[in-house]
């Protein structure tokens, strides 16, 4: 491999090929070699002239903790694919996603908190000190990326929240406005989209907030202006877009699970061994490359989640 690989994440050699290599050393130059270099892209974020009010926190410091056996995903790659069923069913949907107007944007914290309160994105994220992760990203659909996401741990986003000990989840949604997500005019799915998280799943150093990606203010695809990444998990539970986190005693109902229980249940924790009902989860296709690499059990991160789950292997529904 080209980049030194981390304990945990050993991927066999025989499973890339010569082409593959050389094709991901390309990829790494123009990807995670030259994030500074993004003038060549398509502003995204905001439309020209207007400014991102907290580009100014950008590029994060860089947390060397979390490190990844392949090469960053191309930022061209990671941004014109992606799933936010809000925008249409659809991997096209980053043209679409530019209508989400970004600012103003609250977020509630309510439920079983001391006090429930509401907090600016901006208010919020100033509260906090940024730092860069490289992350894993695996999707349900057997497909994965490598991303270089900004943003703050979510422990520290539940010690903003001071729930009460009573809480054992936290639930969190996604904005509604079908008037500028047209795919929510669909009222055959269950909106707004609906995540939750134990508090020791939210409380894991894994997890977290993400406001960035790629060294600058996170585009409005990748769920701008705070999106959730716990990548032992599988895609569907990186909720976008977030305007509201529940404290509650109960298990939060996600939108994929109100959709179909039967494959997309609450844990979802990346499990090779564990197919879905309709495709095995053995391997997954590596976005921006041709290759294929076996999947890991949490997705590699099994050393910093394993013990949450402890006693709960032998059950399905842990791995779906
Ligand atoms: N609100 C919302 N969040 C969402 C989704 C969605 O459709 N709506 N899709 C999920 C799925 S299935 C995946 S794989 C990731 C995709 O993130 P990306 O587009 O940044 O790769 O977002 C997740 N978060
Ligand atoms: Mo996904």
């Amino acid at each position: 491999m080209l980049i030194k690989i981390a304990r945990g994440w050993e991927i066999p050699e025989s499973l890339v090929t010569p082409e593959d290599i050389f094709l991901n050393r390309r990829n790494f130059i123009a990807g995670a070699g030259s994030i500074a270099a993004v003038g060549a892209l398509p502003e995204f974020a905001f439309a020209a002239g207007e400014a991102d009010p907290s580009a100014d926190l950008y590029p994060a410091k860089r947390n060397p903790k979390y490190k990844i056996p392949l090469e960053l995903t191309p930022e061209k790659v990671n941004l014109t694919y992606n799933n936010f069923y809000e925008f249409g069913s659809h991997k096209k949907i980053s043209e679409a996603a530019q209508a989400l107007p970004i600012r103003p944007w609250e977020v509630v914290f309510d439920g079983d908190v001391e006090k429930p309160f509401k907090l600016g994105i901006d208010e919020l994220i100033r509260k906090m000190t940024l730092q860069e992760r490289l992350y894993r990203h695996r999707c349900v659909e057997a497909w994965s990326m490598t991303i270089p996401w900004s943003g703050f741990p979510m422990k520290d986003l539940v010690a903003l929240a001071k729930p009460l000990s009573k809480a054992k989840y936290v639930r969190m949604e996604t904005f509604k406005n079908p008037s500028v997500a047209r795919g929510q005019k669909a009222a055959w799915y269950p909106w707004p989209y609906v995540e939750g998280l134990t508090i020791e799943e939210a409380t894991n150093e894994l997890a977290f907030m993400v406001t960035g990606a790629y060294g600058k203010p996170m585009a409005k695809q990748f769920g701008a202006p705070l999106r959730l990444a716990v990548p032992w998990k599988y895609g569907f539970k990186h909720i976008k877009s977030i305007v509201r986190f529940t404290f509650t005693d109960k298990q939060p109902k996600s939108f994929w699970e109100q959709i179909q229980a039967r494959e997309y249940g609450f844990w979802a924790n990346v499990n090779p061994k564990v197919s879905h009902p309709r495709w095995s989860q053995a391997t997954e296709r590596v976005l921006g490359t041709s290759i294929r690499v076996p999947t890991l059990l949490f997705n590699g991160y099994g050393e910093y989640v394993a013990d949450m789950y402890k006693g709960m292997e032998d059950k399905q529904s842990t791995w779906m």
